[in-house]
């Protein structure tokens, strides 16, 4: 009987720490796009960057949910890696190829991510390649749609 109480408590322990659980996601920088475009992840999860000659990995300005910390790789940085804590969609880029559609996104946690409205505000302020930031949003947004996410 205590031991059961016992390993019920460890198991609400291990359950509870999200990093017990964390994954890690790899995504590839092929030619001058990301693979996958778009990474689906929980909150302490690792998106950790490949194939990055001749590349670099950056969130974009308010491309990511409220509180999430921003990242900027080297060039070339091989093995970089990503930790995302926040949930909600992150839209990021390679800065040499953004402009050719070098744009990729993570949605992290279930249901709809809660800073899409955000997204289409910030869109706005994007500087450069900002049809590409547009075109990865619109295509995370069909796959959201498909996977009955959002309406
Ligand atoms: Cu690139």
């Amino acid at each position: 009987m205590i031991s059961k109480i016992f390993c019920s408590a460890v198991m609400v322990g291990l359950l509870s720490s999200a990093s017990a659980f964390a994954e890690e996601h790899v995504v590839k920088a092929v030619i001058t796009n990301w693979e996958p475009m778009i990474t689906y992840a929980k909150p302490g999860d690792t998106i950790k960057f490949v194939q990055m000659a001749g590349h670099d990995t950056a969130s974009i300005d308010g491309m990511s949910p409220e509180g999430a910390a921003k990242w900027q790789s080297k060039m070339g940085d091989e093995g970089f890696t990503v930790t995302v804590q926040k949930e909600g969609a992150y839209i990021y880029k390679c800065t040499p190829h953004m402009t050719t559609g070098m744009v990729a996104a993570i949605v992290v946690g279930d249901g709809a991510p809660s800073n899409l409205a955000a997204l289409d505000t910030a869109l706005e302020t994007v500087p450069l390649g900002k049809n590409m930031v547009a075109r990865t949003i619109k295509k995370m947004k069909a796959d959201l749609k498909a996977k009955g996410r959002i309406q």
